[in-house]
């Protein structure tokens, strides 16, 4: 059930009826002014949505002229995951971050991580909150979080993400909140904040079996005594565009497509599918787009993210409601979310990050979960962060927190990279972040390999024939042979000094 919608007039300061809290308003320089060096920051933000748009700014200046006169200054960056350029971009644009978790996709962020020159600790999406909360991480000092607007009371409308904003609100000493009113104050009432969640021994079950319940409440609750600072903004979220599907996309899409209609005839699906997850990127994307023209209806999502695809799944009726923390859409299907959003609102649930990913959610619910990857190995172990073994991409994200839970777990990825020079199916995976027992479905756009109860030697054959490009495959079948031949075991046989030669071959030559 949809909560009544308070009336949130546009104008900026009626979106701060708290007289308490608009009593804080202030410049985001004024605000950044009151974050020393050394501390944690635990940040609103996940996929470009709902991140703070002023005070990362004001703070990067801040620390550009505290190090050009000899400081050294740097704080620890946390946030629900990917942002933008105003955060992440610029913070490490000054050389401004300590450690950052627990996911990124930042270009500048990547390259001074890469570069060894900011820490970097990639998570589990779902277990962030409750390391916090078991003191894992160290002291929260202060909170930077945007939301739509304060209630009189003094209560929080969260914005387009909600990631780890209820436990970032709760265990940091000091708050600073952006109220954004480019968001949209339709907002209000999509939100679901679970406040149930104890510590171990005194948890109890997640009241949620349904990808619609609402368990919590429309609004996240905030101390107005630890409030330091309030800021207004008005500018958009990230909003990238995603690229039409290539082919590429097209054929993997088709793959699973295939896959789940073969399920339900056999009767492992039903019709209406099971609750989907989906992953970021252009495939993900694609897949969507494909389930959009499929034979499927009354689909659910539970999920992390709202691509596009899924906005429109949700447009064609084919999708009856989803599930996720954040949007991440690209201008136009903001546009047309906006124009719609009381609409929609009934259909959508944005939720608490450990929620939207609880392991104990996605198990009960049986959660189809879709992921991109870099490379799998001929065993079904896949790399979903690391190139060639050593430099990340982005992070894990969500991708183990579904995987390790769900209901069948498949990666994805075109069968090679770099214009062909590296193949996507590799003998032994440089970097291991979903085991072979995470992993049930791999699908290029050669074909799909069904690994479900394959030993791994049976998981090798499939794996080459039907996902590895045919230009690799005559490779990685000689490797195999011999493999099975030299190997001192034969259960997972590998050569091993000729197991990563693959990449070693790329990092020296260019090719693989
Ligand atoms: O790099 O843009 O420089 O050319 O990786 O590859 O094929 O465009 O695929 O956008 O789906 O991203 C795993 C990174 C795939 C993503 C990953 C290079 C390739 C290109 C991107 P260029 P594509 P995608 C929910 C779930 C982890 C997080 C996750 C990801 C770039 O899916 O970050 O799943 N996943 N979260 O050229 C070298 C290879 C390569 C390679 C691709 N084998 N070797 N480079 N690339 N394969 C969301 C959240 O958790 C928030």
């Amino acid at each position: 059930m949809v909560p009544p919608t308070l009336s949130i007039v546009m104008t900026s300061s009626d979106r701060i009826l708290s007289p308490a809290l608009r009593s804080k308003l202030m410049s985001a320089e004024a605000a950044a002014a009151l974050i020393p060096s050394g501390v944690n920051v635990g940040m609103s933000g996940f996929t470009g949505a709902g991140y703070p748009k002023a005070v990362p700014g004001a703070l990067a200046k801040r620390i550009m002229d505290a190090n050009l006169h000899g400081k050294n200054f740097k704080i620890g960056v946390w946030t629900g995951a990917s942002t933008a350029p105003e955060l992440d971009g610029a913070l490490a644009m000054v050389d401004g971050v300590e450690l950052r978790l627990p996911y990124q996709s930042d270009p500048t962020c990547r390259k001074r991580i890469n570069a060894g020159e900011m820490e970097y600790l990639d998570m589990h999406l779902s277990q962030v909150a409750q390391f916090v909360w078991f003191g894992f991480l160290g002291k929260l000092d202060v909170a930077v979080v945007e939301v739509a607007g304060v209630l009189e009371d003094g209560r929080l409308i969260p914005s387009s993400s909600v990631g780890n904003n209820k436990t970032w609100l709760e265990q940091a000493d000091k708050i600073i909140l952006e109220v954004n009113t480019w968001q949209s104050s339709a907002l209000e009432g999509m939100h679901d904040v679970y406040y149930g969640t104890a510590l171990p021994p005194h948890r109890k079950p997640i009241p949620l079996v349904k990808v619609d319940d609402r368990i919590g409440e429309p609004y996240l609750r905030c101390d107005p005594s630890k409030v330091i600072a309030v800021v207004e903004t008005t500018t958009p979220d990230r909003n990238s565009a995603f690229s039409p599907p290539d082919e590429s996309s097209r054929l993997i899409a088709g793959h699973i497509l295939e896959f789940f209609q073969h399920e339900v005839k056999k009767g492992r699906l039903p019709a209406e599918l099971l609750p989907l997850q989906s992953g970021v990127g252009n495939i993900a994307n694609a897949v969507m787009a494909g389930l959009d023209q499929g034979p499927f209806n009354n689909l659910t999502a539970y999920t992390e993210v709202l691509q596009d695809g899924m906005l429109d799944l949700l447009k064609s009726g084919k999708l009856a409601c989803a599930s996720a923390t954040a949007f991440s859409l690209s201008s136009a299907a903001l546009a047309e979310l906006n124009a719609d959003l009381a609409r929609y609102r009934e259909r959508i649930i944005l939720r608490p990050q450990e929620i939207s990913n609880h392991p104990e959610l996605i198990r009960r619910l049986g959660v189809i979960a879709m992921n991109g990857m870099i490379e799998a190995d001929i065993y079904g172990n896949v790399n979903s962060t690391h190139v060639m073994g050593t430099r990340i991409m982005n992070g894990i994200g969500g991708s183990g927190d579904f995987a390790r839970n769900a209901y069948i777990s498949i990666f994805m990825t075109p069968s090679q990279a770099k214009g062909g020079e590296i193949s996507c199916i590799v003998p032994m995976a440089s970097h291991v972040d979903h085991t072979e027992h995470d992993v049930q479905i791999i699908v290029t756009e050669q074909g799909l390999a069904d690994l479900r109860g394959l030993s791994p030697k049976q998981r090798a054959k499939v794996v080459i024939e039907n996902c590895a490009h045919p230009h690799f495959r005559p490779a990685l079948n000689d490797y195999y042979k011999r493999a099975l031949l030299h190997s001192e075991g034969k259960q997972t046989p590998h050569l091993l000094d000729e197991a990563l030669s693959w990449h070693l071959r790329y990092l020296r030559g260019g090719q693989m």
